[in-house]
């Protein structure tokens, strides 16, 4: 088949619920991706950080293989002896107490809804059917009906109401409006530590302290969507570790299986997943031994080959450099370790077509929010394939 013919084959049996680069992608190894054509690309998106150890890692490959050989999935009417290990290495490398595994970041953030409010009505002592979530205008949490219910992007939002009451909206990176929106029913606070979905959004320098805060104050709990941020992303194990801030429940996703397999997962205290009873809530793949097995082993390799520490000091490199270029179209770099947003001026015309022009030389990137183009490699990237994105880049940064 010819590549134009697996272009037709999506085109025609396929919802067009996306508008992808016209490529089609046969083989990944670390940062480089292959097409049906036999061209290179450096892949810049990683799945959107689901792919932070590279694609098609050997460790991952071998843990998915042997795993895939002995058992994939008993649901979890039965115990396995890889989600208990799972558990444990959680604990050990994050600190939590508990964790609820789920598969998709949006299912695990729904986790967060639900015990957020069941804490609110057992511990806090929120009347029935009256807690409040405060969320963020920019958020991306995922596409359920909960989730978009509360999105501040029209289309996310456009021909799917009605949608679930309780939640409240205030301006991303302004802890005063926190403050300001919290009542006596309010049980949770739910943030991305950068916005990934809204352009690389970064708050303003003790924003994540100044929220810690007014948790405490108010007896809210400080939920953090690190489902993009997190597990080394940002050059840190977690994005709030830049400000030595802990939140009261940690969500994870994309990169904890590698890229191999969808796993999530909620992190918290007795006090809050404590909470669930058998039955409260589940899953027919959450915890199964298979996601289990390729995620112990993604976080082996994420600690052994120092994934966080390159991600931190490539990541610095990478956005010093973009800095540098001499650009008429650069309006701002931004960004932390490896999660970086390029934002373009209005007048450049938006940055699809910088992303198509990097795609003709062997980058493959994605804009986000029309103007800003997002770089996010693989942490296992080196400093001289980052010097060797930075030429394409530089001239891409100087087309018309
Ligand atoms: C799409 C965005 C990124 C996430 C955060 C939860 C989820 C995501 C911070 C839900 C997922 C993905 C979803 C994918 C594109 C991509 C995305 F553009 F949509 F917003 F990364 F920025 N929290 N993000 O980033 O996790 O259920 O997808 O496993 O929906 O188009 P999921």
């Amino acid at each position: 088949m010819q590549t134009s013919d697996y272009i037709a084959l999506e085109e025609q049996y396929g919802a067009h619920n996306y508008h992808p680069l016209d490529v089609v992608l046969e083989r990944g190894e670390g940062i480089w991706l292959y097409d049906t054509d036999g061209n290179k690309y450096m892949d810049c998106l990683s799945a959107y950080s689901a792919v932070n150890q590279g694609h098609c890692h050997p460790r991952l490959t071998r843990a998915m293989i042997e795993q895939a050989q002995r058992l994939t999935l008993t649901s979890r009417a039965f115990r396995n002896n890889k989600l208990g290990q799972l558990y444990q290495s959680l604990h050990h490398l994050t600190g939590y107490e508990l964790t609820l595994p789920m598969n998709s970041g949006a299912e695990a953030v729904e986790t967060a809804l639900k015990v957020a409010r069941k804490w609110g009505y057992r511990v806090k002592r929120v009347e029935p059917e009256q807690a409040e979530i405060v969320v963020c205008e920019g958020n991306f949490h995922g596409r359920t009906i909960t989730i978009v219910g509360f999105s501040s992007e029209a289309q996310y939002r456009e021909d799917f109401g009605p949608f679930p009451p309780g939640f409240k909206l205030i301006p991303y990176g302004d802890a005063q409006a926190l403050e300001a929106a919290i009542t006596p029913n309010t049980v949770a606070f739910l943030v991305e530590p950068i916005q990934g979905e809204a352009g690389v959004i970064v708050p303003p320098a003790g924003y994540l302290k100044k929220v810690r805060q007014i948790c405490d104050r108010h007896k809210v709990l400080f939920m953090a969507d690190e489902i993009q941020t997190g597990l080394g992303r940002t050059g840190q194990l977690f994005a709030c570790d830049h400000e030595d801030v802990r939140p009261d429940v940690m969500i994870i996703g994309k990169a904890l299986a590698g890229g191999f397999y969808p796993v999530s997962a909620v992190l918290s205290s007795q006090e809050v997943l404590g909470l669930f009873r058998p039955g409260d809530h589940g899953s027919t793949f959450g915890g199964n031994p298979l996601g289990a097995a390729v995620a112990l082993e993604a976080l082996a390799v994420l600690t052994e080959e120092r994934l966080i520490e390159n991600a931190r000091e490539l990541g610095e490199y990478f956005q010093e450099r973009l800095a540098e270029i001499p650009s008429p179209h650069v309006k701002e770099v931004r960004g932390k370790g490896l999660l970086i947003g390029v934002e373009l001026k209005p007048e450049a015309g938006g940055a699809r077509r910088f992303c198509e022009a990097l795609q003709q030389r062997g980058i493959l990137c994605k804009e986000t929010h029309r103007h800003v183009i997002r770089f996010a490699p693989p942490l296992v990237i080196k400093r001289e394939e980052i010097d060797w994105a930075l030429g394409h880049i530089t001239d891409v940064l100087n087309m018309e």
